[in-house]
């Protein structure tokens, strides 16, 4: 009898903590997701694709370069707002000028930048070697 209430009772507790912990896994802040953007320069064209990504507050945005490089990424500090620059520029390692990432050349590789803490708005990414040919496409920040 004794045995059959404990088991009845380790029951009854553990029901409730099950739940807790379904609970804070639901409520804990989403992981980042990671946007792909591939770069090409084929012939005459240069573009950013897809050109137009919508990501969330915290999400990263992977640029990978397909061909045609050099590409970079590069947010005109005159077209970005101030509020925002600051947390953009936080999310850009290795700048080589303001909001402008390094040249990435060799097809395969990539460069990656955090939105964390970016203000929602709208973000026109340019690639500085590739600004006469308008590669250029637009982030989102929802
Ligand atoms: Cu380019």
């Amino acid at each position: 009898m004794k045995k059959i209430l404990t088991a009845a009772l380790v029951a009854a507790l553990a029901a409730p903590v099950a739940v807790l912990a379904l609970r804070a896994q639901a409520e804990a802040p989403a992981a980042a997701t990671v946007h792909e953007v591939k770069m090409y320069m084929e012939g005459a064209n240069a573009r950013f694709e897809p050109a137009n990504v919508t990501i969330r507050r915290g999400d990263q945005v992977k640029f990978i370069t397909v061909n045609g490089g050099p590409h970079n990424v590069w947010f005109d500090p005159a077209r970005v707002p101030d509020a925002a620059e600051a947390a953009l520029s936080a999310g850009m390692p290795n700048q080589m000028a303001p909001l402008a990432g390094p040249f990435v050349n060799e097809a395969g590789a990539s460069y990656t930048v955090s939105f964390a803490g970016v203000p929602a708005g709208r973000y026109e990414v340019l690639c500085m070697p590739h600004t006469g040919l308008n590669m250029k496409g637009v982030i989102t920040v929802q």
